[in-house]
Formats: structure tokens, C-alpha cells, sequence
């Protein structure tokens, strides 16, 4: 029997050195080790040995048993071992490259013009009010003066929505509508910002889908010297104290009288250059005191109340500051261009 033992053990351990992987190990433990191995088969036949002999097997059995056990657990041990360092060999990385940088996101060219006059005008104690880019017809066009079949929408052309008489705005103007029903008769100073859709040819100045940020200012005894202070005093703070302006009159059917607003332009400063069209002047925003008409559509008597009102393109004014010759980079989701800003 301590012949057959011994045998088993030699025989095992020089098996294990031949093991390579780790399903040959396991198929080493379950010859070598497992319940029908022949160490176990030698446990059985123990009972049928004579004591003196039975008690020396039993203790040899034991030894080899935690010996093979032994062996088993080193080998695994190496073999694990050896596998890191044939990866380590095949996937060298190398630490001292730098790390991929992650991108950072910014504020898009048009949000931050948009903060940057809304800041100057809550500095003027003008609140932001929030208005709907789907519109009615009516608030769109009738109940700033413009009924139907006025020659003026020509100039607004939009986009329809399958529901009749539902559209995309196309101005600021109608949140004039929403403000003045919702305050009537109070106070109002709110600026309106947002975008607005426009059907029209899509050119280096014009786009279908643009910003607007409008004006709106209601009470009594507000004149047309308010709106021209209001106005300078904004361009001041958003171009620079001292900028030059000047006032055209214009036409809107929701202004009476209406007026359009130019700053000296600050790529020549007034010489005249190509980004003027050699006027020396850029235009800014269109804006007026508010129509009789449109103040009653509000809720406010026309007798008592007056106000004037301006809307203007933040994507305009942000192409003047930069000198961005077209207005369809702002859309185009080139990072190229967003990144500059
Ligand atoms: C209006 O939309 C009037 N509602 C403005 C107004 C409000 C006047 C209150 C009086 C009182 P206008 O169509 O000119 O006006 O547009 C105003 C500004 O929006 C323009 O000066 C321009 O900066 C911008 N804008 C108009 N159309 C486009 C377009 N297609 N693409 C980009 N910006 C545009």
C-alpha cells in the first residue's frame, strides 16, 4: 500500500509540472484529486489493511493529500502569474501619455449676447417676461393692428401649424398682448425674449428661426423723450458710455409714431466701411409708442395710458460685435464656429 502511495504522489506531482492552462488544471485536480481518483480509492481500501499497516497508510494518505493540495494551489498561484505578465507583455500601456481631454460645453454665441442685454436691461429695472413661440393668428397679427388681409403681414410671412389659424410667431410682439391682459391697468417694464420663425429666403443676413428680444413700457405720461433715453441709455451699456446714435422714422402698424434705432458703427467708427454699407451707422432695433389700438386690444384706455415699446435681433447684434459676415453659422452646429465664442 505505502509503495502504491508513493507512486501516486510522484506520479501527480510530476503531472503537474506538465500543466499549462487553467482547464488543464482543473482536469489535473479531478485525475489527481477528485472522488475517483486513485488517492481517494486508497482511502476506502484503509478499513481492509492490519492496524500497524492501516495507521501508517492513513497518516501517509493525509500527507500526500494536503501535499497534492499544496502543489495545486502554487501551480494555479504561477500560472495566474505568468497569464498578467503575457498580457502586461502583449498590451503595454504607456502612463506617461497625457489623458484624453474631456470637452467642455459653453453657452451658444446667441445666449450669451441674449444675457448679456438682458442684463442691461434688468440694470434698468426691466423684468424678463416669458412668452409662447406658438401663437394664434390673432395675437400675432389682428390684435396688434394688423387685420386680416393687411398689406403689412406681407412683411411676416410664417409657418402654419395643421391647426387652423395656430402658428409660429413671428416677432416678440404678441407676448405685448399677453403682458398688458394679464396687468391691466398696472405699470408694466418687461422685456421679451425669444425665438421667433420666420418663412422667408434663407440669406447671409436673414434665417428662418432667429432671436428677438423685445421691449414693452406702460403707464402714464410715458412719451417719446422716454423711449429715446431708455434706448441711448441701453446702447450705452451694452456698446460703451459715449456711443453715438441716432433715430429714423420708420413704420410699424403697432407704433405710432415708429422709429428705427442705429448705433455709430464700431468697425469704422462712422468713417463708413463695408460692414456699415459706408452709412457710418448700424441698425439695431425697430421700436415706436405703442398704437392706440394695440393699447386697447391690452386692457389700457389710450386717453390715460401710453408706452412705448422696441424689439431687436440679438443674433444681429452679436454679428456686429464679432464681425460674423452670416447669420446661418449660428444654426449650423459647426464647432468650428461655436467654439470661438
Ligand atoms: C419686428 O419684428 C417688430 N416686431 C419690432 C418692433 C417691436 C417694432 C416693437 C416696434 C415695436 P423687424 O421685422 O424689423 O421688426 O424685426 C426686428 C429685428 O429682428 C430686426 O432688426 C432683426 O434684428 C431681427 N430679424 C428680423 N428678421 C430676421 C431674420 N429673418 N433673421 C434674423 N434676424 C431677423
Amino acid at each position: 500500500m505505502l509503495e502504491k502511495l508513493e507512486t501516486i504522489e510522484r506520479e501527480a506531482l510530476a503531472a503537474l509540472g506538465g500543466v499549462e492552462g487553467a482547464d488543464d488544471l482543473l482536469r489535473w485536480k479531478q485525475r489527481w484529486l477528485g472522488k475517483s481518483s486513485e488517492l481517494t480509492q486508497a482511502m476506502t481500501e484503509l478499513p481492509e489493511l492490519d492496524p500497524a499497516e492501516r495507521h501508517q497508510a492513513g497518516r501517509r494518505v493525509n500527507e500526500i493529500k494536503t501535499g497534492l493540495e499544496q502543489a495545486h494551489a502554487g501551480r494555479a498561484e504561477a500560472l495566474r502569474t505568468q497569464a498578467v505578465a503575457r498580457s502586461l507583455e502583449r498590451e503595454q500601456i504607456d502612463v506617461t501619455l497625457p489623458g484624453r481631454p474631456q470637452p467642455v460645453g459653453r453657452l451658444h454665441p446667441s445666449t450669451q449676447v441674449l444675457r448679456q442685454m438682458l442684463a442691461a436691461w434688468r440694470q434698468m429695472g426691466f423684468e424678463v417676461y416669458r412668452s409662447r413661440e406658438v401663437e394664434t393668428d390673432e395675437l400675432n397679427f389682428g390684435l396688434l393692428n394688423m387685420p386680416e388681409h393687411h398689406p403689412a403681414r406681407d412683411m411676416w410671412d410664417t409657418f402654419y401649424t395643421t391647426k387652423p389659424a395656430v402658428i409660429m410667431r413671428t416677432h416678440t410682439s404678441p407676448g405685448q398682448i399677453h403682458v398688458m391682459r394679464e396687468r391691466a391697468p398696472a405699470p408694466i417694464r418687461v422685456v421679451l425674449p425669444g425665438m421667433c420663425y420666420r418663412y422667408e429666403q434663407i440669406s447671409a443676413r436673414t434665417e428662418i428661426q432667429f432671436n428677438q428680444l423685445e421691449g414693452l413700457a406702460i403707464g402714464r405720461h410715458i412719451t417719446f423723450a422716454d423711449l429715446k433715453g431708455t434706448l441711448i441709455a441701453f446702447a450705452e451699456r451694452m456698446f460703451g458710455a459715449g456711443v453715438r446714435t441716432r433715430f429714423r422714422a420708420s413704420h410699424f402698424p403697432f407704433t405710432e409714431p415708429s422709429a428705427e434705432f442705429d448705433v455709430e458703427c464700431f468697425v469704422c467708427g462712422g468713417q463708413g466701411c463695408s460692414v456699415c454699407k459706408k452709412t457710418g451707422w448700424l441698425e439695431i432695433l425697430g421700436s415706436g409708442m405703442v398704437h392706440p389700438v394695440v393699447l386697447r386690444n391690452g386692457g389700457y384706455d389710450p386717453e390715460l395710458y401710453s408706452g412705448f415699446a422696441f424689439g431687436m435681433g440679438p443674433e444681429r447684434i452679436k454679428m456686429l460685435q464679432h464681425r460674423i459676415d452670416d447669420i446661418r453659422y449660428f444654426w449650423a452646429n459647426d464647432l468650428r464656429f461655436l467654439e470661438q465664442f
